[in-house]
């Protein structure tokens, strides 16, 4: 049984190393939701995506603290669960609020693989001893830039480089980008900045031989994916469109993808990402692991989901340093020459939590307690 004793919510702002660019806007610092069970001596972390505003999905850390402090923390509380795979069931009376619940759910498979004495990757299934990893490198303010950023990340081993995209920063780019790197896997994230209109543009990509094209339209849409699917001999990889295992297999099923992002946040937590990463494998359908600009904390529960096998291509999951100039988790997260991260084979998530750093970094903070349990 993994009774919970207290819930600690928090926020910490960390400024990023790095301004980070999307077709939906700039990012320079982030303000991370941050979940902390107690429980019989043990203490294990959650990290919630949710972003500083409901850009990127119709979440955000001020929806997501609502969320756990008055739904999700008290019926965990009240609950009586034996593992981390029971959260869902427990959680399902609130519609949404996916990325509320994965933190939650998260921390609770974390305290299970403590308390189990098991590497979190070898509690949810993970059978890879190294991860593939690649960039996602954000819209820059010149092609000078982003070249010099490119070289850089190649430099440093990374396997896949995939580069923000959105209408006046696509083609031109792609070919500079080509003209220098004729071999590198390359792709490219739109973040939904395209609509219909544009599918004789974005099937012209065609040409640069990219390893995928990430969420080019809607947010929410299979059917037009689909039938630009059609169109293109490049894969379509979906992100934000997924948001359980029956949207993968809708968007498996219907042909609007060849490739699934699966985001831990995005799915509402391990379970679900766990069953999307399974249906896809079943579908011969390869996965690999999103990023949300995650501190260590989120990082790790990153790299422990990337170790299930149908995560074939490299995921951006990368270092700590390309975030952080100093992560909450000590050792931080490092890449090799060879562009892998090693899973870590200690209990729990591997990476030991610098309390210190984030009592620096917390602006707000409250506790939840259980009641006093009547015990036979
Ligand atoms: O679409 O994958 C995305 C960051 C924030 C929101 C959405 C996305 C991203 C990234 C960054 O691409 C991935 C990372 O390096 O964490
Ligand atoms: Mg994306």
């Amino acid at each position: 049984m993994l009774k919970i004793d207290a819930i600690h919510l928090r926020e910490i702002n960390m400024p990023l190393a790095y301004p980070f660019e999307t077709s939906f806007g700039l990012t320079t610092g982030r303000r991370i939701l941050l979940v902390e069970l107690e429980s019989d001596g043990h203490t294990a972390w959650g990290e919630c995506v949710a972003g500083e505003h409901p850009y990127f999905s119709d979440e955000m850390i001020d929806t997501a603290w609502i969320i756990a402090e008055t739904e999700l923390a008290p019926r965990l509380l009240e609950a009586e669960l034996s593992s981390g795979g029971e959260c869902p069931d427990l959680f399902k009376p609130v519609r949404g609020h996916r990325m509320a619940k994965a933190a939650l759910e998260n921390a609770m498979w974390d305290l299970e693989a403590q308390v189990e004495g098991l590497p979190l990757s070898e509690l949810l299934g993970g059978t890879r001893k190294v991860i593939p990893c690649g960039v996602s490198i954000g819209i820059q303010p010149s092609p000078e830039h982003l070249m010099d950023k490119i070289a850089q990340e190649v430099g440093a081993g990374y396997q896949r480089i995939k580069l923000k995209c959105k209408p006046g920063w696509d083609t031109k780019i792609f070919e500079a980008v080509r003209a220098r790197w004729p071999e590198i896997l390359l792709s490219c994230d739109a973040n939904s900045a395209y609509r219909m209109k544009d599918i004789d543009h974005i099937a012209s990509w065609d040409q640069f031989n990219l390893l995928m094209i990430e969420q080019p339209l809607w947010y929410d849409d299979f059917y037009f994916h689909a039938m630009l699917q059609k169109r293109l001999e490049t894969a379509i990889c979906l992100d934000e469109s997924i948001r359980n295992r029956r949207d993968a297999l809708a968007a498996i099923d219907m042909g609007s993808c060849r490739i699934i992002n699966i985001k831990v946040g995005r799915v509402g937590g391990f379970s679900e990402a766990i069953a999307v990463h399974n249906a896809a494998a079943e579908r011969g359908i390869p996965v690999w692991c999103g990023g949300m600009l995650e501190t260590g904390i989120g990082r790790a529960h990153n790299i422990a989901l990337s170790s299930l096998p149908n995560f074939s291509l490299p995921g951006d999951v990368s270092a700590s340093s390309r975030y952080w100039t100093q992560d909450i988790v000590e050792p931080a997260i490092t890449v090799s020459a060879k562009g892998e991260i090693v899973v870590p084979t200690t209990a729990g998530s591997g990476y030991p939590i610098q309390k210190d750093r984030i009592e620096a970094l917390t602006v707000r903070r409250t506790t939840l307690h259980a009641k006093a349990r009547v015990t036979a």
